[in-house]
């Protein structure tokens, strides 16, 4: 690993540092050098360093202080920062709080944030739950993955490239990969955002993945989730919810029969026995495949509540994915819909889940989508705990090639007022008020991390992982001020210019993206397998239902009562908004509704035209990524220039290829020519 590989933390400031260090923090030396005494090992603070990249002030730094205990905040994860005398006081409940305050304080440095004398503020975070679940498999390969292989898993320099296969040769008496100093350096990432819980492995629970909840996988897993507590992050793992077959040779896992529920609780109790401090299970239950309770006749609340009571002793969650929908569907069937799945299987058992259970739902009602609207189970839950989900992975979103800061769709998301109305409470605000236990609310991202260059992959996917964890902390940031965050906190050296341009692509990337790959909401229109380039018909004739709809006179999915009735899952104030041609927002308006391709928006352009302009438009705006960026050579160290610059030539080949398949495909299916005449190929 080198010094790029840290992200937005610079090593040079900030050696592990872990909850338990900040007790014994004291600052001590002289005019210019400050240094922090940690248990053990002595931080070296200079002025000099601390001031790289904030101006050339350079001088001398204030002395800080952190003091537990006392200050009234009501957060245990909240922290005050204030200046009196001199001296920067950071104050909080508890040692992690501190940690969280240490690291805001070291964000304002490289940030040139200075609180002032007399000055102070308080930071407590939006969301308790702040989640990063891995898609990482026990062979070593990560599902999903485009960060190289998995961080946990793994021999060592085998498939460090993650390449997309699952049930690879893996070691079984050892399958962790043992790299502890890179998963300190991770879990000091995840913690200097705030996030507080990590889930290690795939929801999608594979062969000897089944087995971590037993000896004699639970001692490595002790030893992660060591490490990962120093830093405040709660270990889970996720569990096959047959595990009683599979791992504990039962004949059923029905959640009504006595010897499962007991053999849970007996496979609770060991797990706490050994890791006391362990968060709980993640489960994808009757979900692609998965086995779960409507097997056997039982609803998801029976599943979800029979491990939470096996849970509830030792005070662990049970985060139970509402990903559940049907996946056979026939295409030639406009009735049926993949979106309507969650809300009808979880809306009739609200208030029927524990209150240690959190039931975590995609941010969208299909499935991670460049463009979707909120879930209606976000809007209509009264009485569960809810965790929204979002993918940091770029699964569908450009596989970390294609550049795409998607915190900015997810906080647009989030901001739709919860009763739909113009005036209600953001969703991103709303989840404690409807919780039955407000400590189990939250975020959880699906990560894009690996062994792979600079942990993503590709550079500028860091911006997402970033953002994830700034989002969960504080629910009012926008994403334009995350992304010049990102952008000084990763390129500290490379000057107020520069940090600019770098995030001036993120802001616009999002949007780029889904220009030239998903008109107007109309999506899954790319490569069946790994879902990335374009293929526009590849998912049109299949189990998942129709797509897209195109024919000669229009285009688009009918979700409205004549439809899907994915709308009529709304609150009033949207379903009228969305079931609504004539004012459903332009950007959603071909995934709720069929139109003619003459329709016109209310941005005054037909839904042809406007197919035609955005796919253009999107190829250009990526060519003024490339030219950006190459201004920046010089400016930016050489391996993450040259990282950047190759994946911005990949993604500029992609939009190219995608504006012209759709172009092409719109021109064939409509017979509409080009207004601007700009070239179509026949
Ligand atoms: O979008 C799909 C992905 C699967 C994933 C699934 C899920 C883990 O293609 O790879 O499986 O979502 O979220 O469960």
């Amino acid at each position: 690993m080198n010094v790029q590989d840290h992200m937005w933390l610079d090593p040079a400031v900030l050696r592990p540092l872990t909850r338990t260090d900040v007790y014994a923090l004291d600052l001590r030396g002289g005019e210019d050098r400050r240094s922090i005494r940690l248990r053990g090992e002595i931080l070296e603070l200079t002025g000099g360093r601390l001031a790289s990249g904030v101006g050339d002030d350079g001088g001398v730094r204030p002395n800080v202080v952190l003091a537990a205990g006392g200050c009234g905040l009501a957060d245990d994860d909240a922290f005050r920062m204030s200046r009196a005398d001199g001296v920067l006081r950071i104050e909080g409940n508890t040692s992690l709080a501190l940690l969280y305050g240490f690291y805001a304080y070291l964000r304002d440095l490289v940030l040139g944030r200075v609180v002032r004398e007399g000055d102070g503020r308080t930071e407590s975070p939006s969301h308790p739950m702040r989640m990063i679940d891995h898609w990482d498999q026990i062979d070593g390969t990560v599902e999903r993955g485009y960060g190289g292989a998995s961080i946990f898993f793994g021999i060592p320099g085998e498939n460090d490239n993650g390449s997309y296969e699952h049930e690879r040769p893996w070691n079984h008496a050892d399958p962790f990969r043992n790299d502890l100093g890179r998963l300190t350096w991770y879990a000091r990432l995840l913690a200097s955002v705030g996030v507080n819980g990590i889930v290690l492995n795939n929801v999608n629970v594979r062969g000897g993945a089944r087995r971590l909840i037993v000896e004699p996988y639970l001692d490595k897993v002790a030893e992660l989730a060591d490490l990962f507590d120093g830093f405040g992050i709660a270990v889970y793992l996720s569990v096959h919810f047959a595990a009683p077959i599979s791992v504990g040779g039962l004949s059923s896992a029905d959640p009504c029969d006595p010897d499962v529920r007991a053999w849970w609780m007996h496979t609770a109790k060991a797990i706490y026995e050994r890791i006391p401090q362990f968060g709980g299970f993640l489960v994808k239950a009757d979900s692609e495949g998965e086995p779960g309770p409507h097997e056997y006749g039982r609803t998801q609340a029976d599943g979800a509540n029979m491990l939470a009571e096996a849970l509830r002793p030792y005070g662990g969650r049970v985060v139970w994915r509402a990903f559940v929908y049907d996946c056979h569907l026939d295409w030639r069937d406009r009735t049926r819909d993949r979106a309507v799945g969650a809300y009808e299987t979880f809306q009739p058992l609200d208030g029927a889940f524990a209150d240690n259970v959190c039931l975590q739902i995609k941010f969208g009602p299909v499935d991670f989508q460049t463009c979707e609207p909120a879930n209606p189970l976000l809007h209509s839950l009264r009485a569960t705990n809810i965790v929204v989900e979002f993918q940091i992975a770029a699964e569908y979103l450009g596989h970390q090639i294609d550049v795409n800061f998607a915190p900015a769709q997810w906080i647009d998301v989030m901001g739709q007022p919860v009763d739909g109305g113009s005036d209600g409470v953001p969703l991103s605000r709303s989840l404690r008020a409807r919780a039955l236990d407000p400590a189990n609310v939250g975020y959880a991202g699906v990560a894009n991390v690996g062994m792979g260059a600079h942990w993503t992959g590709g550079v500028f996917a860091q911006a997402s992982l970033y953002g994830f964890g700034r989002m969960c902390w504080d629910a009012g940031l926008s994403a334009e001020h995350i992304a010049d965050e990102w952008a000084a906190l990763t390129f500290p050296g490379a000057g107020r210019n520069a940090q600019g341009k770098i995030a001036a692509i993120l802001k616009s990337s999002n949007r780029t993206y889904r220009d030239y790959t998903a008109p107007l909401g109309v999506g899954w229109m790319f490569a069946r397998e790994d879902h990335y380039g374009p293929s526009v018909c590849a998912f049109e004739y299949d189990r998942w239902g129709g797509v897209n709809r195109a024919d000669r006179d229009g285009v688009g999915v009918d979700r409205t009562s004549t439809g899907s009735g994915l709308t009529e899952q709304y609150p009033s104030a949207l379903r009228d908004l969305y079931a609504d041609p004539a004012r459903c927002p332009d950007e959603l308006l071909l995934f709720f509704h069929w139109v003619p391709y003459g329709h016109v928006l209310h941005g005054g352009k037909t839904v042809v035209q406007h197919i035609y302009d955005t796919h253009f438009a999107g190829v250009e705006r990526v060519r003024e990524y490339v030219a950006a960026w190459d201004g920046l050579r010089g400016v930016i160290d050489g391996p993450r220039f040259e990282n950047v610059a190759e994946r911005l030539r990949m993604q500029l080949d992609n939009a190219v290829a995608w504006r012209d398949q759709i172009n092409t495909f719109f021109h064939r299916m409509s017979g509409v020519p080009d207004e601007r005449g700009r070239e179509i190929y026949p």
